[in-house]
């Protein structure tokens, strides 16, 4: 393991969010329950990060995370959210959710209006597609973790 907690793999059933309709804005995020995230290392800190994802026995996609408290939306509790970069037919509310981080984007941050807030995370996005190519990060989606026995 490096010294941030990377890669760092997590597994748990998606829970209703926050409701805020990250989904209208074509940016729907699956949240993991309060237990995935009490159970990440303190080295992982708060922040945007990609990787790899697994809806119960699915295909691996790409994914983005965040990570933290969002200090746009000044929550007082921590999640972890992600978004797949895949498009799906239907909501998988209650699926084992199952995720390699990989590596990190960028902290936190604010923004002053939604419309910043979106144009960050699509070039989170963006970085995500290109960085996930390299060799040695696809070699994550083809983990033990992501085996189909759930
Ligand atoms: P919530 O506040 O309940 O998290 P969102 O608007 O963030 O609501 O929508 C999240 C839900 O959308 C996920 O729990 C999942 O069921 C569904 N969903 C559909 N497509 C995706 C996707 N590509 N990535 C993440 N979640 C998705
Ligand atoms: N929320 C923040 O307050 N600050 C951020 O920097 C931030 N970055 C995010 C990056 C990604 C890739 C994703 C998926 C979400 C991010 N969020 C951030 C969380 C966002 O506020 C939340 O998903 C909202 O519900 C979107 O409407
Ligand atoms: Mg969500």
């Amino acid at each position: 393991m490096n010294q941030n907690g990377l890669p760092h793999f997590a597994s748990g059933k998606v829970v209703k969010g926050f409701g805020r309709g990250s989904k209208e804005l074509g940016i729907p995020t699956a949240n993991f329950d309060e237990e995935v995230v009490n159970r990440l290392p303190e080295s992982v800190e708060t922040g945007v990060y990609f990787g790899w994802a697994q809806v119960d026995n699915g295909p691996v996609h790409k994914m983005v995370m965040s990570i933290g408290w969002n200090p746009f939306y000044k929550n007082t509790k921590k999640s972890m959210e992600t978004h797949v970069l895949h498009e799906f037919q239907e909501d998988f509310y209650g699926a084992t959710l199952k995720v390699f981080i990989v590596g990190r984007i960028r902290p936190e941050m604010n923004f002053s209006s939604v419309d910043e807030l979106i144009a960050m995370i699509k070039n989170d996005i963006a970085v995500a597609e290109e960085e996930l190519e390299k060799i040695e990060l696809q070699a994550y989606r083809n983990s033990p973790q992501f085996s189909s026995d759930g």
